[in-house]
């Protein structure tokens, strides 16, 4: 094995005499490791000996000085704990990872809208077959057991993440997940009425409120939620809905919720306003050329039709004032069980602008302040950042182009344009640092470029200006640095989330992993520190610093209700486990402990209804015990304090042994038990 010049003279630099120099003296090795001696040979692979010294395996494993220093960058030592958590969404894989920065490593899975048997989630376990159950589409129509995932997006108390709870909606079927960040447990699956899908849902600042938008346009006040797609201009209706979310509770609370009508565009990302935006909502649309595809029927597919306009509509709503018409009933009429404030409303009200954008934008970011709004158009090579003073003095100077077909204004577009900055090809979504720069993913160049806000952050000869360009393999869609989403971004970081990631890894068969990168943006060049291959589609992320994810490591009390964060009605102490029948129906009030259950003999009869109910009653940290029972698809995780239940009728007669699935001690082995069913 040669060594590459380059690389040769890389090892020799002084860089990384002084880098690691130090570290070899202080580690007490003798002199003869120090790099630029003359060990040549000791550490190439083949030679017998294998290398030792730090020099020695930057050498033998041919690592450029960024690498070496990537690889101390990021490496976490045994025992020691990551600086931030990144919550990742899994995509169509319906659940949420959960990665340590700068190490990378997989700490968690959180499954929400599809089962994991090793969490004993939609594996026979009573609270979240219901949940899958009852946000389904209907009595006659299948249980879901999966979600697309997009943007989990951590609670916020004044702007910043507060690491009380998780919020993720499902792009497939219009649904909001909330999950406790104190167990990392999905606690809610809202089905939101009148939408067939979303995309993307937001806090408010201090998370009293969510917003979400669909992404389908459909018929929803029709009958029997159908209309011809002819009738689509017509009859089909983006909806905006603002949820109340109770954070005492950790719920929905839908009879506060309200929701707007839109025209039928296809509303895609969404934000928030805070400072001088607050109150205002902007929200991406594609399509407001309203094509519904029909290749088979003589018409362009979706992406040319809605291709046509040069530009598309950025929604500016007044999300605010809707909360205070929800409480007027003149306002609104009820529709499935939610206030919804028609799009006449909405136009009367004035509550609702749009202002051109390049057409089929995807990102829609805030500055940090509130200050600008950073829109990304796919096809256009520029990042668009309209000020909110500007969109606001336009509004209040009624300075418009037109009207839409549904009569809501349109601003003029240089009304409300600060800057247009030339970024390159495929402008995606925009995250910001604690120094007031931009960082913008652009899907067809595969970079990530750096630019700088205009005012306060940067004066104005240093606004808007591209600063540096970083490459990324390959595709990325989202980015994510620490906290950019808040008041306070935190900058250090930033993870690519990259949709293909080709050769970087094996081929281990036709279907690749997605790729993250973790990106070094301490400095004035961004430096790629690492790959990392990820599970399921990961759209977007949040990165919140460790020290704020205030977990439980066992539950609060013994015989915790998961479910609704409380003590269990039905939990056991030791000593007072008993089976019960009360007609048809077996209950098993039992507890698990190192190394049994109590019962371990369960006698039914055929046709009875078992209900299960083990409360692990150890304290010990780690302690999780396992419920895993044959043929009846069941298996629970009972973490330490839990109190779980699972329940299915006793249909086929048998002998079903049922053991500790989580390996729990020495006698692991031995920790069974009976189901007896016995025929009728
Ligand atoms: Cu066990």
């Amino acid at each position: 094995m040669t060594i590459r010049p380059d690389r040769l003279r890389g090892w020799r630099s002084a860089f990384v005499t002084a880098l690691f120099g130090s570290l070899i003296l202080g580690c007490g090795q003798s002199g003869s490791g120090k790099p630029g001696s003359d060990q040549a040979g000791s550490g190439t692979p083949g030679s017998g000996a294998a290398p030792q010294t730090i020099d020695e395996i930057i050498r033998a494993k041919n690592l450029t000085p960024d690498e070496a220093a990537a690889a101390l960058k990021t490496f976490v030592p045994p025992g020691k704990h990551d600086e931030f958590i990144m919550v990742t969404s899994g995509g169509q894989a319906s659940n949420i990872l959960l990665y340590g920065i700068p190490s990378m490593r997989l700490l968690k899975m959180i499954p929400v809208y599809g089962p994991d048997s090793w969490q004993g989630w939609g594996t026979g376990e009573t609270e979240s077959e219901r949940m899958f159950k009852e946000s389904s589409f209907g009595e006659k129509m299948p249980k879901l057991t999966w979600g697309d995932i997009h943007h989990p997006q951590i609670s916020l108390t004044n702007g910043k993440y507060d690491g009380e709870w998780i919020a993720v909606s499902d792009k497939s079927a219009g649904r909001i997940a909330i999950i406790s960040m104190r167990d990392m447990k999905t606690k809610q699956i809202y089905k939101t009425p009148n939408t067939v899908s979303d995309h993307h849902a937001v806090w408010s600042d201090d998370s009293e409120w969510l917003v979400q938008n669909t992404f389908f346009p459909a018929p929803y006040k029709e009958d029997k939620n159908f209309a011809p797609i002819e009738d689509y201009k017509t009859k089909y209706r983006g909806i905006a809905s603002i949820l109340k979310f109770d954070r005492k509770t950790g719920r929905i609370v839908p009879e506060e919720s309200l929701q707007i009508e839109l025209p039928p565009y296809f509303q895609d990302m969404s934000i928030l306003g805070r400072g001088t935006s607050d109150g205002w909502m902007f929200i991406n649309s594609i399509d407001t050329e309203m094509a519904t595809g029909g290749t088979l029927e003589g018409k362009p597919a979706l992406e040319v039709g809605a291709s046509g306009r040069e530009m598309d509509y950025l929604h500016v709503l007044n999300w605010k004032k809707a909360i205070t018409l929800a409480k007027d009933e003149k306002k609104y009429t009820v529709v499935n069980g939610i206030k919804v404030i028609s799009l006449q409303t909405v136009i009367d009200e004035s509550m609702l602008y749009f202002i051109p954008e390049s057409k089929s934008p995807h990102g829609v970011d805030l500055s940090p302040g509130g200050e600008y709004i950073i829109v990304s158009g796919k096809l256009d090579p520029h990042v668009s950042a309209y000020s909110v003073e500007k969109i606001k003095s336009a509004i209040s100077d009624k300075n418009f182009e037109g009207k839409d077909d549904y009569g809501v204004p349109v601003l003029k577009y240089d009304a409300c344009l600060e800057a247009h900055i030339p970024t390159g090809l495929g402008p995606l979504h925009s995250v910001f640092d604690e120094k007031g720069n931009g960082y913008t993913s652009h899907f067809l160049d595969s970079t990530v470029v750096k630019w700088t806000l205009g005012p306060p952050y940067h004066q104005a000869d240093q606004a808007w200006k591209v600063v540096d360009k970083v490459a990324i393999h390959y595709n990325i869609g989202h980015l994510q640095t620490p906290a950019s989403n808040t008041k306070k971004p935190l900058g250090k970081y930033l993870v690519a989330l990259n949709k293909w990631s080709v050769d970087r890894y094996p081929s281990l068969g036709p279907l690749h992993p997605q790729n993250l990168q973790l990106i070094d943006i301490s400095g004035p060049k961004m430096v790629v520190l690492s790959d990392t291959p990820t599970i399921g589609e990961p759209h977007n992320s949040q990165i919140i610093p460790v020290e704020l994810v205030q977990a439980w490591s066992t539950y609060p009390e013994t015989g915790w209700d998961a479910a609704h964060m409380r003590k269990s009605d039905v939990a056991t102490e030791q000593g007072k486990e008993a089976i019960e029948r009360k007609g048809d129906t077996v209950y098993v009030n039992g507890t698990v402990i190192r190394s049994h259950y109590t019962p371990d003999i369960v006698r039914v009869k055929q046709g009875d209804r078992v209900v299960f109910r083990w409360t692990n009653v150890e304290s010990a940290r780690d302690a999780t015990h396992g419920f895993g029972l044959h043929g009846y698809n069941v298996n629970l995780s009972i973490d330490p304090g839990a109190t779980e239940t699972a329940e299915f009728v006793a249909e086929m007669p048998g002998v079903y042994p049922y053991y500790c699935t989580e390996f729990c001690s020495a006698l692991h082995m031995e920790m069974t038990g009976w189901l007896l069913v016995e025929p009728k």
